[in-house]
């Protein structure tokens, strides 16, 4: 195991506990822990693992696998802060030596809110990341896929996973614009993410699912909560059928885990019975957290971990 993610009360931190990561993420309305392991740890030797905090970032790698954090105080304007801090973290992760930054998730406080120039805080975020995938001068093509998702409060909290070899394959949805190519008027700079990111191991290719929404080409859909339920549920779908149009060996796909983001807390169960049916996971692997979604008008959005297989699992 590289780390845990701790949604409970309090305030953020990154702590190393017994060669793992411990990060703290504040969630007043949910409390859920997650544990970040290897893929496919089962077929080697169980990793030795190396963890490291100091002040406002943190790692723990196994020679293969890297799970980093960071949390980026609050301000009255985040692009400048959160510019410096990914270009930070991502160039920890290159120095470390686990260049292939697959996936990333980013935990935004008061997401809906506006900035101390009326910015909405989301875009104002999207803004520095933008700037700092740019000066690394990564390719949008070559972006990893991500979560941005509200907290009630604070800055923001951000992790990411990511390995030494081969690189991810880069998966879009054909139903959606790619979010690194929205217009402008979703804000000064689009969303820096892939629809969703494919590794390979051993046996099984893994197929991280970015937050997924109601949204066809750039616009969202958002009639009722069950019109923006079955969108998204056809969103992830599609991407499924593109992996599998990409990677036409491996036949068979099982929902791994899926992390279920709902605005209301009124809508949890509605929300988590579609998706726990529709892609066939248990509750206990497709926690609902209650969250704002970075679009006001959105209601839910979703995120998951799929893994493909040449033969049945029994
Ligand atoms: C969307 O499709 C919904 O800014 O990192 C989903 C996943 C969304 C990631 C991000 C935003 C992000 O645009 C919002």
């Amino acid at each position: 195991m590289l780390a845990v993610v701790h949604y409970n009360h309090g305030h953020p931190t990154l702590t190393c506990n017994n060669g793992v990561l411990h990060v703290c993420i504040p969630s007043t309305a949910t409390q859920l822990t997650e544990y970040w392991c290897i893929p496919d740890q089962t077929l080697h030797q169980p990793s030795q693992t190396e963890c490291h905090v100091t002040g406002n970032e943190g790692w723990c790698a196994d020679g293969e696998n890297l799970f980093a954090a960071c949390l980026i105080p609050d301000g009255p304007e985040l692009a400048h802060a959160s510019k410096q801090a990914y270009e930070h973290l991502i160039q920890l992760a290159h120095t470390l030596g686990y260049i292939n930054i697959y996936r990333i998730w980013n935990y935004i406080g008061s997401i809906n809110a506006s900035n101390s120039n009326g910015l909405e805080r989301y875009r104002d975020f999207c803004l520095g990341r933008a700037e700092a995938f740019e000066s690394l001068n990564y390719t949008p093509a070559s972006l990893p896929a991500a979560t941005g998702i509200g907290l009630q409060k604070g800055g923001v909290v951000v992790f990411l996973i990511a390995r030494k070899t081969p690189q991810a394959t880069n998966i879009e949805n054909p139903l959606q614009v790619p979010a690194y190519q929205y217009p402008q008027r979703y804000g000064p700079k689009a969303p820096s993410f892939a629809r969703a990111t494919a590794i390979e191991t051993q046996n099984s290719l893994y197929l991280y699912v970015s937050g997924t929404a109601s949204i066809r080409n750039h616009v969202s859909l958002c009639q009722n909560l069950n019109q923006q339920t079955c969108i998204t549920i056809e969103n992830i779908q599609t991407l499924l059928d593109e992996t599998q149009k990409k990677f036409p060996a491996f036949t068979h796909v099982y929902c791994d885990s899926l992390k279920i983001y709902v605005r209301h807390t009124q809508d949890t169960v509605a929300v988590a019975n579609a998706f726990q049916n529709a892609f066939c996971v248990k509750p206990e692997h497709s926690p609902t957290l209650i969250s704002d979604i970075c679009r006001e008008e959105l209601s839910l959005e979703v995120e998951g971990v799929f893994r493909f297989q040449h033969n049945p699992v029994l």
